[in-house]
């Protein structure tokens, strides 16, 4: 009997064989360096791996497709601007290994469906395009015009546009990611579900309503400025290794620097820098100066309350506001003040978790400080109340003046390494008016104005086979979205399923009727088209716009680049319908960017500036106090405490990265900062609310989520007693994502709750 989607879908419930040791105190380092190094002998070539790592984010080499942390304009240390995860995602790209035909005739998709991601991941790079048939147990050889003929046959035999779906994940090229936008628009639907839907989506609505940007406004010489900075719900020591670099420069300037999370990570705590040799053997810098331990959503209650005490200071000092810029440049305020004073401190405080002596150091800081940044990632964004989350700590920054000007402001931290420049290249299910309208004056066609699907509503669409075709342009859908079971079956509706990938993922081996793997190229790998070598660009979390050229020989001649898929589906699709020259752009890319400096704005004279070796910055109003609001002010916001209630048996749980992932690929078993050894199958559980279930460590068990009368079921994990606040829980993600439910999102921006899910713990 054939696997079900569901089965094929889940991730193996074995175990791997856990060894915990006490968190170590320090980050980086040496030890991070080894793990960097064990991982490049292990998998790349000797030869790659040293053309790799003295490029990378070197000017005029490559983009790390690590993360999405800035690049210093200048002073790149010399010994490499990278980190052990930016050198693992590169060793992971780069691997030696090959997969093609051959491959999957000795596996079939049920038998890859068994491996862990850790194994899938390790297969090797794709090779070679790959078909799925109706009915069949193994992919197997096909060539690229077929292939492309194939997913052209499908779209057009669709009783409508709106029946196909065309995900994009963040490491996509801003080259590759407008044409892609471009040809599903003249397609002629908006379905364009990306990962910032499951990302920073909350950040990009709370930030253009009350900013009038849906991006940060700091810059990374901001940063090194800053009196205060604050880290909320988010884990630079693992998932953002550079950024500890920035707030180094900071503190040593004098900056104070407050982590608020529910856990302790290390990476907040002593941090020694890869890039001073000194410092490795002297020992490092303690970075947090307050670690204020939050519980899991508690993040409005915490901003209430520090906006409630600076009220009453404000009262009795009368110059704890920044009146003047609240005057010139921010509406609301008056509502939001008469709002706030509904709320009462004391139970702000306890809702938060936190302790009145961690508060008062927090508000010293706040009160006494006029140069604040606020830096957020997942913690802040994957709630129910995302959205609330991050306009309450705008209200606070709005109270103190702190957005616009030097040391002060927004600082939402991206995750893939493109996942913003995407978007400015119109990759957005609900893209502006202004938008759509310069793609028709430029190419004479009318893009749709309905809005798409976002990855939560293509996800049901396909379930109520609303949608028939699914197709993404990198990524690992599957174990990146909620609710895997509904999700696998929403999948499984499609009569086909298509992926552009660099390695085998989960997602090729839950399918449609029929399903395509296309291989493309990686960051790292030369793109020889007919005009030469070809360029591409990228945006970082601080709008700054670069190039990245590959360096390395192409894992194999029969993949190609993304943008030539795009062209090639493109071309077979619309064939006479189109009004563009689709072929053209794949010879020369510079066309490309010449497109989008028409249609996009801020890329003034693209190719050239792209020519400087720091790249440029794109327009940002909120840096300059020109807030793009309808009304041309800031706006101050009312936030409700978020209403959630734990029932006597019930936890709160997040889902979190370990040290040794990228998302959805496992590069190995390890989370070394949180000392858990050779295990993913893991729940960090407050060491009382162990003892008050009868759970010892180390003790198997299994979880339930139950969700407006829905359960879903984990099954086997094992129990580390951790510090964290009680009632609070962590688990990995992908493995507990059948617990999220596909109905428990951000409201208005559709983000998975997924760092706030409800769950009983249950002895195996
Ligand atoms: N090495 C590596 N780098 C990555 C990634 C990766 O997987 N691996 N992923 C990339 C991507 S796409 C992204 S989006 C980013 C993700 O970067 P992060 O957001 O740092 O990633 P998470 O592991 O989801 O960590 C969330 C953090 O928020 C905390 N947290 C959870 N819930 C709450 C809460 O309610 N309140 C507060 N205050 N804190 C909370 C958790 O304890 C954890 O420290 O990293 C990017 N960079
Ligand atoms: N429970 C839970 N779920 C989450 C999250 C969470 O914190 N908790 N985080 C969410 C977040 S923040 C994000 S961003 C999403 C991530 O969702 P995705 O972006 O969909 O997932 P990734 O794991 O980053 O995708 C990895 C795959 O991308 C392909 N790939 C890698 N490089 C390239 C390339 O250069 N080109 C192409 N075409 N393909 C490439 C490889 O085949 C690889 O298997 O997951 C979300 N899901
Ligand atoms: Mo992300």
């Amino acid at each position: 009997m054939s696997k079900t989607p569901q089965q094929k879908a889940a991730t193996p419930e074995q175990f791997t064989g856990l060894k915990i040791t006490e968190p170590p105190k320090n980050s980086v380092g040496f030890s991070a360096l080894k793990s960097a190094s064990n991982m490049v002998l292990k998998y790349m070539k000797p030869l790659d791996a040293l053309k790799i790592s003295s490029k990378i984010n070197q000017k005029g080499g490559f983009d790390c497709p690590g993360c999405a942390w800035p690049d210093p304009d200048d002073d790149r240390s010399i010994l490499g601007e990278y980190c052990e995860n930016g050198i693992k995602a590169m060793a992971e790209e780069a691997q030696k290994k090959t997969i093609g035909a051959n491959f999957f005739k000795k596996h079939s998709v049920d038998q890859l469906a068994q491996l862990s991601d850790f194994e899938i991941g390790k297969s090797g790079r794709l090779a070679e395009p790959l078909y799925l048939p109706e009915g069949a147990t193994h992919y197997q050889s096909i060539s690229w015009e077929e292939a492309f003929k194939k997913v052209s046959t499908h779209l057009n035999a669709l009783n409508s546009p709106d029946e196909a779906i065309f995900y994009t994940s963040g490491r996509t090229t801003n080259e590759a990611a407008f044409l892609y936008q471009l040809f599903v628009r003249e397609f002629g639907t908006s379905n364009l579900p990306d990962c910032s839907n499951m990302c920073h989506e909350a950040s990009g609505k709370a930030l253009t309503e009350t900013l009038g940007i849906g991006k940060g406004s700091v810059t990374l010489d901001d940063l090194y400025k800053a009196d205060v900075v604050m880290v909320v719900g988010q884990n630079p020591g693992t998932n953002h290794p550079r950024m500890l670099v920035a707030l180094e420069k900071c503190k040593k300037n004098g900056g104070k620097i407050i982590a608020v999370n529910p856990l302790q990570e290390v990476g907040f705590m002593k941090f020694t820098n890869p890039q001073n040799p000194i410092k490795m053997l002297t020992g490092g810098t303690d970075l947090a100066d307050v670690f204020v331990p939050v519980t899991i959503n508690g993040d409005v209650a915490f901003f209430k309350a520090i906006l409630l005490k600076l009220l009453e200071k404000e009262a009795e000092q009368g110059n704890v506001f920044d009146k003047q810029f609240i005057e010139t440049h921010t509406s609301g305020y008056d509502a939001f003040i008469a709002d706030l004073k509904r709320f009462d401190f004391e139970e702000c405080l306890k809702l938060s978790g936190v302790s009145k002596a961690i508060f008062d150091e927090v508000f010293e800081l706040i009160l006494k400080n006029n140069r604040i940044i606020i830096c957020w990632a997942m913690g802040l964004t994957q709630h129910e109340n995302a959205v609330d989350n991050i306009r309450e700590l705008v209200n606070l920054l709005l109270l103190k003046g702190s957005v616009g000007k030097e040391g002060a402001g927004t600082c939402p931290v991206r995750g893939h390494s493109n996942v913003q420049g995407d978007r400015t290249v119109g990759i957005w299910e609900a893209a502006p008016q202004a938008f759509l309208n310069k793609i028709e004056t430029k190419y004479g066609f009318k893009p749709t104005a309905k809005h798409g699907y976002s990855v939560i509503e293509a996800i049901e669409a396909m379930y109520k086979q609303k949608a028939k075709v699914f197709f993404g342009l990198g990524g690992n859908f599957i174990s990146a979205v909620p609710d895997t079971n509904y999700s696998a079956q929403a999948l499984a509706n499609c009569n086909l399923t298509v992926h552009v990938s660099t390695k085998l993922n989960r997602s090729h081996l839950v399918t449609g009727k029929e399903a395509l793997i296309l291989p493309c190229l990686g960051r790292a790998e030369k793109d020889y088209q007919k005009t030469g070598i070809q360029l591409q660009s990228v945006e970082n979390s601080m709008g700054v716009v670069s190039s990245t050229k590959g360096i390395l020989e192409p894992c194999s001649k029969n993949i190609i680049s993304e943008v030539s898929v795009v062209c090639g589906i493109a071309n077979a699709t619309l064939k006479e319908r189109t009004k563009i020259n689709w072929l053209a752009y794949k010879d020369d890319y510079s066309l490309v960017r010449n497109d989008i400096e028409e249609v996009v704005d801020g890329f003034a004279d693209y190719n050239k500036r792209l020519k400087q070796p720091s790249g440029f910055y794109l327009p940002n109003g909120a840096r300059i106090r020109e807030f793009k609001t309808k009304s041309g002010k800031a706006h101050f916001t009312i936030n409700k405490l978020p209403e959630w209630k734990l029932k006597k048996d019930e936890l709160i749980m997040m889902t979190v990265r370990s040290h040794d992932q990228f998302n959805t690929t496992i590069y190995g078993l390890n989370d070394r900062y949180r000392g858990i050894f050779n295990e993913r199958r893991v729940i960090m559980m407050n060491r009382e609310d162990m003892k008050e279930r009868g759970i010892r460590d180390l003790q198997v068990v299994n979880l339930h989520s139950e969700y407006h009368g829905v359960v879903r079921r984990a099954n086997k994990f094992k129990v580390v007693g951790y510090d964290i606040p009680k009632k609070c829980c962590a688990t990995y993600f992908p493995e507990t994502n059948v617990l999220v439910p596909l109905s428990s999102y951000a409201h208005t921006a559709k983000t998975p709750a997924s760092k706030s899910i409800i769950i009983k713990v249950f002895k195996a």
